[in-house]
């Protein structure tokens, strides 16, 4: 008997911008990612403020599924997946941001994903915003550090709320909120680059600003939950947060509290506010020390309050180490780096691979929360040969997801309440981080490569009838 749900959530995950292609097509306006180009682990992707000749935008062809959107599906339904994680690209419905109306073409497009889906019995779960902010609200407003996106994010939530209304039950707000508490939130979640050309590690914010961006995201995010609960009972409202797990390096006192306060600034502030609907006791010394003076509206309290999140949804594909020793050896990592965990082994772009975190992970926040939690993104990022054969042997991809669906199971049993698994990039995309495409995690493996060429054509990797088969057995089956 698996311990899983019988109704447990299999799937995969993606991003609109990080798969669609098709960036300028039927009325399609242009997205923060639409103005980044590639890069890769030694040369950091730039964002520009128009687009340059002669430079590779990642997004604007990626693997095309905009026009291959019903194999793609088709593909997922062999492997037997009882859910989808999407994100609608804003830009397609409101090409700015402010239209009055939406662009009727770019809904097309998602009643064809999405009837395509329901046609095959997969449950969508969208995310509203998934680093796919208009260019546009960039260019005049400074992203989210003006108050004005709120509105226009909730105008935009509704028109899809009131489309998909008899599709789709679950949504979640915003990709990996609580990467706007720090700077590599700046670019792709929170949009401060107004004016701004560079990689993303030049921005330079104030925490003033990104703590101000991510309050106007709580405002928006708690306004449409409250929206949905309000009009639309039979929705399943998330959060999203980016886990970065993290451990005292040592059993120094002063590394645990360092690690305490990481993981508060990092993970439990944008999660207490969606979940518990009110800030932390603990954000106000970190307002202090961070010089932040967070400006709060009459009813934005009350608002917090009545927008509390359903399920918490995350990803996780790492853990990290903390030390108050400067000269404790550093790795990579996806949103930030860390001291390096002597009992781990890393990926080929430097991410702790940590099974065992993900168990711990799990507890740590069904401890404090006790909703239904959903991991939503996992995997191993890696390069994939195709053979002389035509097959694509990737048992370091099963062995990663098979040890990590080992301690989800684990946590179940621990008492966790699990509602679902969605491995990331279950069809290869563009890497949000680095915008290559040699950064590969998919089932299904596309004919597209770093320089832009490609046929890409659809090919089925080893770790496809592998998770069909533990899709099959509830997870039962992992070998
Ligand atoms: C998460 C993002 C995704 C995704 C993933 C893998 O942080 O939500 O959009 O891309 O990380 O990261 P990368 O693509 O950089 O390997």
């Amino acid at each position: 008997m698996s311990v899983l749900r019988d109704d447990f959530l299999w799937g995969g995950a993606t991003a609109a911008n990080q798969l669609e292609g098709a960036w300028d097509v039927d009325g399609k306006g242009p997205s923060v990612p639409d103005m980044c180009t590639n890069g890769s682990f030694e040369h950091p992707k730039r964002i520009t403020t128009t687009i340059e000749p002669d430079t590779l935008y990642p997004s604007h062809e990626a693997i095309d599924h905009y026009h291959h959107v019903e194999e793609d599906v088709d593909l997922f339904a062999e492997m037997g997946f009882k859910c989808y994680r999407f994100s609608v690209n804003w830009t397609r419905i409101y090409p700015t941001g402010e239209e009055e109306e939406p662009n009727e073409k770019g809904l097309e497009f998602y009643d064809k994903l999405i009837n395509r889906l329901v046609m095959h019995g997969i449950e969508p779960l969208v995310t509203i915003s998934h680093y796919e902010l208009p260019y546009a609200l960039v260019d005049k407003y400074d992203g989210w550090k003006d108050r004005r996106l709120v509105d226009l994010y909730v105008k935009y939530a509704s028109t899809l709320f009131e489309r998909y209304k008899d599709k789709v039950k679950y949504w979640l707000t915003f990709n990996e909120i609580n990467g706007g508490t720090t700077s590599m939130g700046d670019v792709l979640s929170t949009g401060l680059v107004q004016g701004f050309s560079g990689t993303l590690f030049d921005v330079k914010n104030t925490q003033q600003d990104r703590m101000q961006a991510l309050h106007h995201q709580f405002i928006a995010s708690a306004k449409v939950v409250k929206l949905a609960h309000e009009k639309y009972p039979q929705f399943k409202m998330g959060n999203m947060d980016c886990f970065i797990t993290t451990y005292p390096y040592t059993c120094n006192p002063d590394d645990l509290i360092l690690n305490q306060q990481a993981m508060r600034h990092m993970n439990w502030y944008a999660s207490d506010v969606q979940v518990r609907g009110a800030y932390p006791a603990f954000a106000k010394r970190i307002w202090e020390e961070e010089g932040v003076e967070l400006h709060m509206e009459p009813g934005d309290e009350e608002l917090l309050k009545e927008g509390k999140v359903d399920f918490y949804t995350f990803s996780y594909y790492m853990s990290n180490c903390v030390s108050a020793d400067p000269d404790a050896p550093q790795v990579e990592g996806n949103i930030m780096a860390g001291v390096k965990n002597p009992y781990l082994e890393a990926s080929d772009w430097g991410w702790q691979i940590d099974p065992k975190g993900l168990r711990w992970t799990l507890n740590e926040i069904y401890d404090r929360y006790q909703i239904p939690l959903m991991v939503v993104e996992n995997g191993l990022g890696a390069y994939d040969e195709i053979e002389p054969d035509g097959t694509i042997n990737d048992d370091y991809r099963i062995d990663y997801l098979r040890k990590h669906i080992i301690q989800m199971e684990e946590a179940v049993k621990d008492g966790v309440d699990l509602m679902g698994y969605t491995p990331w990039g279950c069809i290869d995309l563009v890497s949000a981080s680095t915008g290559e495409m040699a950064k590969r995690y998919g089932f299904i493996y596309v004919e597209k490569y770093d320089d832009g060429t490609g046929t890409l054509a659809r090919r089925k990797k080893k770790s496809f009838d592998w998770y069909k088969k533990v899709i099959a057995t509830n997870g039962e089956d992992l070998v």
